[in-house]
C-alpha cells in the first residue's frame, strides 16, 4: 500500500547541553531523506520545521533541568503537527534531540485515543530514556520521553499526556546504558524490555517478533522512535551519546526490514543526529538509508516472502 510520508522538521538541541541536533533536519534533506522514499514507490510531502512559540515562564523542582520552558514549546507544536500529520498520512519527525518525542508521540497518542485504536511504541535506543524532570541528574529532557509516554509523575510542567500508553505496549529495544532511577522504574513497569544482552544471547528477530505480534493482535498503531545511538558508534558517530556494543549495521536493515514486511507502523521519529559531529555525512546517509529499509526498499525482491 501506498503511504504519504510527512516529512515534520523539529531543529531542537535544548533536550541535552550539545549544540548542533538543530541542523539534524537539514542534514536528513541534504541526504536524500525524500528522494529515498519516493524511490520506494511511496510518496513524501515536507512540511518544513516546525518553529518554537514564545516561552513562558516554567519552574521544575529540579535545579538540575535546563532548557524546561523550550522543551514545553516543542512539546506543544509537535503535539499538535503531529496528530494533524497522523490524520493525512504517516508522520516523520526529523530531529533534533530526543526530546522531540515528548511532541510527537503526544500527537500520535492523542490520534490513536480518537481513532480507538491502541498504541504501542517500539523505543529503539542505547538508552532507557525512562527518567522524570524530578529524577534525571544531568537535567537533559531528552532522556525523559518514555516516561512522559508511560504516564510516570512528575510532568506537571507539561500538558498531560493523552492517554498514556501503559507500559506493556512500549518495548525498549536495544539498550545498554540505564540508570539507577530508570532502573528502579522500569523493574516496576511491565515494559518489554530487549536489552543488549538479550539480543547478543536470542538474536535480533525473535524479541522484535514477539513485540510485533502483540501489536497486530490488538490491531495496535505502531510507533517507532529510532535515535541514532541504537546503532554501534563504529558506522553511526554523529550523535553525543555514544555507548559502545550497539547495533550492526546488517542488524539495523533487518530490524527495518522485519518492520517494512509487519505493515504495521504508522509514525517515526529519527533523533539525536548531530551533523557537526558527522564524517562527510555517513550517519545521516546510514539513517535515510534505514528509512528505505523501513518503507520497502529491497536488495533483492522474491515474488513469494521464503523466510519463516
Ligand atoms: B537519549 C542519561 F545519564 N541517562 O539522563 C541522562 F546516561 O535520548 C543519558 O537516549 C540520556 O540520547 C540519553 O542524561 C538520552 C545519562
Ligand atoms: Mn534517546
Ligand atoms: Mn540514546
Ligand atoms: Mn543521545
Amino acid at each position: 500500500m501506498t503511504k504519504t510520508c510527512i516529512l515534520i522538521g523539529a531543529p531542537i538541541d535544548t533536550g541535552q547541553k550539545r549544540e548542533g541536533c538543530l541542523m539534524g533536519p537539514a542534514a536528513f534533506r541534504v541526504a536524500g531523506l525524500g528522494r529515498a522514499i519516493a524511490e520506494t514507490g511511496n510518496r513524501a510531502e515536507d512540511w518544513g520545521d516546525v518553529a518554537l512559540p514564545r516561552l513562558r515562564d516554567l519552574t521544575c523542582a529540579n535545579a538540575a533541568v535546563h532548557s524546561l520552558a523550550e522543551t514545553v514549546g516543542w512539546t506543544e507544536v509537535l503535539a499538535e503537527t503531529g496528530k494533524r500529520a497522523m490524520a493525512e498520512g504517516f508522520p516523520i519527525f526529523m530531529g533534533g534531540d530526543h526530546s522531540l518525542s515528548l511532541g510527537s508521540v503526544a500527537g500520535v497518542a492523542a490520534h490513536a485515543r480518537d481513532a480507538g485504536r491502541p498504541l504501542f511504541v517500539l523505543w529503539l535506543d542505547a538508552h532507557s530514556d525512562y527518567h522524570t524532570p524530578l529524577t534525571t541528574s544531568s537535567g537533559n529532557l531528552h532522556g525523559t520521553p518514555v516516561a512522559y509516554i508511560a504516564g510516570r509523575p512528575g510532568f506537571d510542567a507539561f500538558p498531560p499526556f493523552p492517554a498514556p500508553v501503559p507500559a506493556e505496549r512500549i518495548c525498549l529495544y536495544g539498550i545498554r546504558s540505564v540508570d539507577g532511577p530508570e532502573h528502579e522504574g522500569l523493574l516496576e513497569s511491565d515494559a518489554t524490555i530487549c536489552d543488549m544482552r538479550v539480543l547478543d544471547e536470542r538474536g535480533i528477530v525473535a524479541p522484535l517478533r514477539e513485540f510485533l505480534d502483540k501489536v497486530r493482535a490488538e490491531n495496535g498503531m505502531l510507533h517507532v522512535s529510532l535515535d541514532v545511538d541504537f546503532l554501534d558508534p563504529g558506522i553511526a558517530p554523529a550523535v553525543g551519546t555514544t555507548v559502545p556494543g550497539g547495533i550492526t549495521f546488517r542488524e539495523a536493515h533487518l530490524v527495518m526490514e522485519l518492520l517494512h514486511e509487519s505493515g504495521l507502523v504508522t509514525s517515526l521519529d529519527l533523533v539525536e543526529l548531530n551533523p557537526f559531529l558527522d564524517e562527510r555525512g555517513r550517519t545521516a546517509r546510514l539513517m535515510v538509508d534505514l528509512v528505505g529499509s523501513l518503507m520497502g526498499r529491497k536488495v533483492f525482491d522474491r515474488p513469494t516472502r521464503s523466510f519463516g
